[in-house]
């Protein structure tokens, strides 16, 4: 069985989902393997495992902790990128006792630029979010990513049996051409892919002056999933207008095959995070993060430093809300996490100088002797912390420009007891979470109105809103995202 997913370690400059290494007491358990038996090749960006002082261990994040309990319990392979020429292409873990095998694609630095800073980062990313200023249409870089997608399939196939009924599973936005080259070979096997940011509009997608051939890459695959129905049609739309398929309903006719693409939203794991949040030594740090900033509202804000969160547009909000409220100055304070990303590129530099520019500019226009209006820091937290920080909260300003789910959100609000959720209706999670309060983030004064609503926000309506919210996320577990998505690849 194979799975492609993207993972970082810490101060990450990988994309994609979450994947944290933890220092706090609190681990993730892996827990509840899928119900039926298969035989599962991943295929992620990154591996699951990293080396530390003392050896070995698996990297914490939601694609790891959704499908390693499905390695350990039925064995299997993870295949990711390999960046350290020192480590072994193959690996099985734990080496005591085997439970699965990591299979490494070794990647030269050239190749790493293209294919993952070059076509993933600066053609993909930008142009699934909408944000076509940033593209960078070197063809270059699409040949080294046809070489790498090529070199993963190829590990893939090595690692399937011929004959065998095997599981892929790859995921993300840098795996698009390898489902057609692992098909190429194996017309028998299943194989699964899960994109994780906005599928576009078919007419932003065709920009992409290679898009039919990366659209064909995917259909090497029997099922693609997506956070929610608004990409599948994109996806749906694409594929019918752009490479003449038949599309009944959410299946592709295509050369003979059929391929199917539904929404399977992502989730967080609950349980876990309901026990961190719901520990006592969580709401003393909570209390001292609040006595620390003094004020009687805190607002946060946490993201990687990216172009596509809309962190400046939240700050530009929040300049507007003090200019137009001056009676809550020196009484709320705008904590701002923004985790070092893909610091290589120069888009994401730039981001950089012009989110400090604005945070400057505040502070100085409103400071106070005993008041700083926006905490910003460029760090990355533990997750222990990140949810003291949750649950210190009074409103959350989750305002991406776009953003295929975003499971910050679902982290707030499992974590927080009252806060409000302010939330971009240009994510995947605003289309599963009505009782969030709405905002366009270019509109910085609905913004800026909306921080105003948050804090006057009755007591009562706060907890109806949460009410419906929480029960929503918990629904979205990870796990049961694994499940239903191999339950359906399957059906
Ligand atoms: C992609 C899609 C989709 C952030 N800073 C720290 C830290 N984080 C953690 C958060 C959260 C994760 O990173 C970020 O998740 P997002 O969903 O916001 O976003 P992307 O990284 O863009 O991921 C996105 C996701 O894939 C899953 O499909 O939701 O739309 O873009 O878990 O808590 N964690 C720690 N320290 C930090 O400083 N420990």
């Amino acid at each position: 069985m194979i799975c492609f997913c993207e993972e970082r370690g810490v101060g990450y400059n990988g994309p994609g989902p979450f994947c944290i290494v933890e220092s706090s007491p609190y681990r993730f358990f892996l827990t509840r393997p899928v119900s039926f038996a298969l035989s599962l090749t991943v295929v992620a960006n990154r591996v699951p495992i990293r080396q530390t002082d003392d050896g070995w261990e698996t990297s914490v994040g939601g694609l790891t902790t959704a499908l390693l309990p499905v390695l350990e319990e039925q064995g299997g392979v993870w295949v990711g990128m390999g960046e350290d020429p020192d480590l072994p292409e193959r690996q099985e873990y734990p080496a005591d006792d085997p439970d699965f095998v990591v299979r490494r694609v070794p990647l030269s630095t050239e190749e790493l630029d293209g294919y993952y800073y070059g076509m993933a980062n600066q053609i993909l990313w930008p142009l699934s979010h909408y944000l076509v200023q940033h593209l960078e249409l070197n063809e270059a870089f699409l040949e080294t990513y046809r070489q790498v997608n090529r070199r993963f399939a190829d590990a893939v196939l090595e690692e399937t049996e011929e004959g065998g009924d095997e599981t892929i599973w790859i995921q993300d936005y840098h795996q698009m051409l390898s489902p057609g080259y692992i098909r190429e070979d194996r017309p028998d096997v299943t194989i699964g892919h899960f994109w994780h940011i906005p599928w576009p509009a078919m007419e932003v997608f065709r920009i992409l002056p290679w898009s039919r051939e990366l659209l064909r890459g995917m259909l090497g695959c029997d099922l693609i999933g997506f956070h929610v129905e608004e990409y599948v049609d994109n996806f749906l739309e694409s594929a019918e207008t752009l490479l003449d398929a038949e599309v009944e309903g959410n299946v592709i006719h295509y050369e003979g095959r059929e391929i199917r693409a539904e929404a399977h939203p992502i989730g967080i794991d609950v349980e876990r995070f309901k026990s961190m949040a719901h520990d006592p030594s969580i709401e003393e740090e909570a209390q001292k993060f609040r006595d620390r900033l003094g004020t009687d509202y805190v607002v946060i804000g946490i993201d990687r430093l990216d172009y596509t969160k809309g962190i400046r547009s939240r700050m530009l909000a929040f300049e507007k809300f003090l200019e137009e409220n001056p009676e809550y100055h020196g009484k709320v304070s705008f904590f701002q996490i923004a985790t070092p990303s893909r610091t290589e590129l120069e888009s994401y530099q730039q981001i950089r100088r012009e989110v400090d520019e604005v945070v400057g500019r505040i502070n100085g226009r409103f400071a106070q002797e005993s008041w700083v209006p926006v905490n910003y820091r460029y760090r990355t937290y533990t997750q222990y912390e990140l949810c003291a920080f949750y649950r210190a909260a009074d409103a959350a300003l989750i305002t991406p420009l776009r953003d295929g789910m975003n499971v910050v959100t679902q982290e707030f609000v499992t974590a927080t007891q009252d806060g409000v959720l302010i939330l971009s209706e240009l994510t995947g999670a605003a289309y599963l979470l009505p009782e969030a309060v709405q905002v366009n983030p270019y509109d910085h004064g609905g913004l800026a109105r909306a921080i105003k609503t948050a804090l006057e926000m009755p007591h009562e309506e706060k907890v109806e809103r949460l009410r419906g919210l929480k029960r929503t996320i918990e629904t979205l577990d990870v796990h049961n995202w694994a499940d239903g998505f191999l339950e359906a690849l399957h059906r």
